[in-house]
């Protein structure tokens, strides 16, 4: 399914246009009539116009050729000038619309330039194959130092813009990465972290250092928080944002990992052709002594992992990645004592899983099911090191207090598969937190650092046929990004432009505040009435999904479908998600069953026992609601709060199909992508209005050379730059209050005549030059 087609037109009737296209894959790169065979009408002369246009023709054969009716208003032109192999950046386009923008993405594409620019954002399209070439270390070192937009679009580009503008401004800086599943962030994310670790790192450095440190946390938290989905292999199941803290010269000197909502789910469900995370199968795929000791099998046998049929990834040889992850967690500091511990824990988790629970013959309680969940249930007891009949007690069992009295209640089998399940999700999710705190704690944070460069790597937007709370947090995550890019991209340059009162027809962009209070609004939003409904007993997901209905009725980013009792609709920056209310309640609570609590706090395991520690509030047995929502917007905040005090870069990732293959590009859903990702509209901004601002000093000390005779004389700044600017016959330009604004392109021309008069007498103008400063 093409959203545009290429095509040329070969008659013209008023608004009616006969347009020939080609079609399917080869669609974009025909641009002549004459070389598509099989075309049925000749195209004269007079009427070659080579235009894109925009229909969606039904019926089209793959390879053939057709001529439709278009009406004009409906088809682009396209530029005849354009080169074959695209341009750069998307503001170097002579036209610009939707159509060139895709059209360069997939030019450069087809020849693996996986980078472009679009101004400063850099959008970067998954290959889909390895291209070590452009990550070696020759090109680290190409990149160190150059100007943004010198050398070829990349991140090592991105990230060394942001490391010259943290040592010369002073100024913390971010990087955000976005993008849907599976479109390369988090490998975006690890190439900026490379270069930034050889930008920062100490040359000849013994041991462990920092930089190697933070770069190590990769494969160690990819094994533990990543896993094989549908829409990618390695798929990271937790959002991310590395702080990298610098000294005064630049070197690192010490970092801060925080992590945003683990999928818990994972852990104990998983559906065909997904895989649960990679730590399980490495696990199972360990050597020999390990498996016996742990006393482990074929990840088959394990029914945390065989409710789904895929066991193995192509791409992952789990048993070398068992062995790296242990390298990779000696590198971040966590001894073999230590990790011995983990890999324990990971296996009692699987133990745990297999144990099934029946009716005990003479009355409503549970027991496990036969000898084979017997053994598993003495594994796991024996692997946290807890008591067994205090495990099956815990999971079998419930303490009721009323009045000062105690009241123990069985569960009945399906209740302790449920209780099986929650021990089983929150050890995995404070195993989860144990490692981020300990690479934290052993890399070590810098109290004296001066500035930092932050890099986030966070779930892009989401939207399945069942949509549940993971992908309401998820969604709200891009609405607080999107705002924020909004604001730095459409607002900032608004605002400098008002700012500087320099004419500006102002560019509409939909801003989603209206989004975020439906979702976040205290009190009202979505996330407190769901709040409100976890604390009232009585409330189900009915009552809960009528309470929105009877508040947002007149919201116009919120609706009902009407073939449906329980969902709700979000209109998204990104378009429409349906919500699925059932399981909203239970997943937004956040608490630890007391009973588990209390057995693992009291495993003889150091190691299990710290992952519960016991405090004050849990011995009194209070299982007091707290809400994971809530917790989530507060981590949200703290998050943007820090991004608002930095300069932010921006990473488009795009996946061009979902067969994540290499050289397919799918022209809409990658058209879709950028729309999402606000790529159009700020391609629009930036080559309507002015992407080149210089303060008049730095204008004048720039292209003083152009006009020469300027310094003799006592012209103020403004006039200064005035005949600096009619000297070289530029037009189109704007001076405000303390800059120049040039159109696209402009300092390109500006910096072609330095060169030329630079070459002609070099040491002249280096004269002139310091007479100026
Ligand atoms: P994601 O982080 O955006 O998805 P990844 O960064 O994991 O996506 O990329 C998915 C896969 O695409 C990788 O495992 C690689 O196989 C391939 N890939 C991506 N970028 C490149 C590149 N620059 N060079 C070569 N291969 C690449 V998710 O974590 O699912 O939202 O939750
Ligand atoms: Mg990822």
């Amino acid at each position: 399914e093409e959203a545009w087609l290429d095509g040329e037109v070969v008659e013209v009737n008023g608004e009616e246009l006969t347009v020939k296209c080609t079609t399917g894959n080869t669609g974009w790169n025909s641009h002549s009539a004459s070389h598509s065979p099989g075309m049925a009408l000749k195209v004269r002369d007079e009427e070659h116009v080579v235009l894109q246009s925009c229909m969606a023709v039904p019926g089209l054969q793959q390879g053939g050729c057709m001529a439709v009716v278009a009406n004009a208003s409906r088809v682009h032109p396209k530029d005849p000038e354009a080169p074959p192999s695209g341009v750069d950046d998307m503001t170097k386009l002579a036209y610009l619309h939707e159509p060139g923008v895709l059209n360069n993405l997939k030019c450069r594409y087809d020849i693996n330039e996986i980078y472009t620019y679009t101004g400063n954002i850099l959008i970067a399209v998954n290959p889909f194959q390895r291209l070590p070439h452009l990550y070696d270390s020759a090109m680290k070192e190409k990149y160190r130092g150059a100007a943004l937009g010198e050398l070829s679009p990349h991140p090592f580009a991105i990230a060394d813009s942001a490391y010259r503008m943290m040592l010369q401004e002073g100024i913390s800086q971010s990087i955000l990465v976005s993008g849907e599943s599976g479109a390369g962030k988090t490998e975006s994310t690890k190439s900026l972290m490379q270069f930034l670790a050889y930008m920062g790192g100490r040359a000849n450095a013994e041991g462990r250092t920092v930089e190697q440190q933070v770069l190590e946390s990769n494969p160690v938290l990819e094994a533990f928080g990543n896993a094989k989905t549908v829409r990618n292999n390695n798929s990271s199941r937790f959002g991310k944002f590395v702080e990298i803290q610098f000294d005064q010269r630049g070197r690192i000197s010490g970092a801060a990992i925080r992590t945003y909502l683990l999928e818990r789910s994972r852990v104990c469900q998983v559906s065909d052709p997904e895989r649960n995370y990679h730590c399980f199968y490495m696990l199972c795929a360990a050597p020999k002594e390990v498996v016996e000791r742990f006393k482990l099998d074929s990840p088959r046998t394990f029914h945390y992992l065989n409710q789904s049929n895929c066991y193995e990834v192509d791409v992952i040889d789990d048993a070398k990645e068992y062995l790296t992850t242990r390298r990779a967690m000696d590198v971040v500091g966590i001894s073999s004592h230590e990790q011995d511990a983990i890999f324990k824990v990971v296996a009692a988790i699987l133990h745990l899983g297999n144990i099934e629970f029946a009716k005990e013959s003479d009355s409503d309680s549970s027991k496990p099911k036969d000898e084979k969940s017997r053994f598993h249930l003495r594994t796991a007891a024996e692997l946290f090191m807890c008591d067994k009949k205090a495990l099956e007690d815990s999971l079998c069992k419930r303490v009721i207090f009323t009045r000062g009295e105690s009241i123990t209640k069985n569960l009945d089998p399906d209740a302790a598969t449920v209780s099986r399940d929650a021990l089983a999700k929150i050890v995995y999710s404070r195993l989860f937190d144990w490692l981020v705190n300990k690479i934290n704690s052993s890399i070590g944070q810098d109290p004296d650092s001066k500035f930092l460069i932050g890099v986030l790597d966070i779930y892009g937007f989401e939207t399945f046929k069942t949509n549940s709370f993971e992908q309401f947090c998820i969604n709200l995550t891009n609405e607080k990004l999107q705002q924020h890019f909004n604001q730095h991209v459409f607002k900032m340059e608004q605002e400098e432009y008002t700012r500087e009162e320099i004419d500006w027809s102002y560019i509409e962009f939909v801003d989603n505040q209206d989004v975020l209070d439906l979702i976040e609004k205290k009190p009202g939003g979505i996330i407190a009435l769901l709040d409100e409904a976890c604390m009232f007993p009585r409330s189900t997901h009915e009552t809960f999904a009528e309470k929105l209905y009877q508040t947002f009725s007149n919201h116009k980013r919120f609706s009902k479908p009407k073939l449906s009792r329980t969902d709700f609709v979000i209109s998204h920056y990104a378009g429409e998600v349906t919500y699925q209310t059932e399981f909203f309640l239970d997943k937004n609570k956040d608490y630890v069953v007391p009973e588990h609590q209390e057995l693992l706090s009291a495993s003889e395991c150091a190691f299990v026992a710290s992952l519960f520690p016991r405090s004050p509030e849990e011995s009194a047995k209070s299982s007091k609601f707290s809400s994971i929502g809530t917790s989530f917007k507060h981590q949200l905040q703290l998050l943007l709060e820090t991004l608002s005090a930095t300069e932010p870069h921006y990473i488009r990732c795009v996946k061009p199909n979902n067969l994540l293959k290499p050289a397919i590009f799918e022209n809409s859903n990658v058209l879709h992508q950028l729309r999402c990702g606000g790529v159009m509209e700020a391609i629009r901004i930036s080559c309507a209005g002015f992407p080149t601002r210089k303060p008049f000093h730095e204008f004048i000390n720039r292209c003083c050379i152009l006009a020469p005779e300027i310094m003799n004389s006592s012209y103020d700044e403004v006039t200064a730059c005035r005949k600096i600017l009619k000297k070289v016959q530029l037009d189109g330009y704007q001076i405000g209050i303390s800059k120049v604004f040039l159109r696209a392109g402009q300092m390109a021309e500006l910096d072609a005549l330095r060169n030329e008069v630079l070459g002609q007498s070099a040491t002249k103008i280096q004269k002139q030059i310091r007479t100026y400063f």
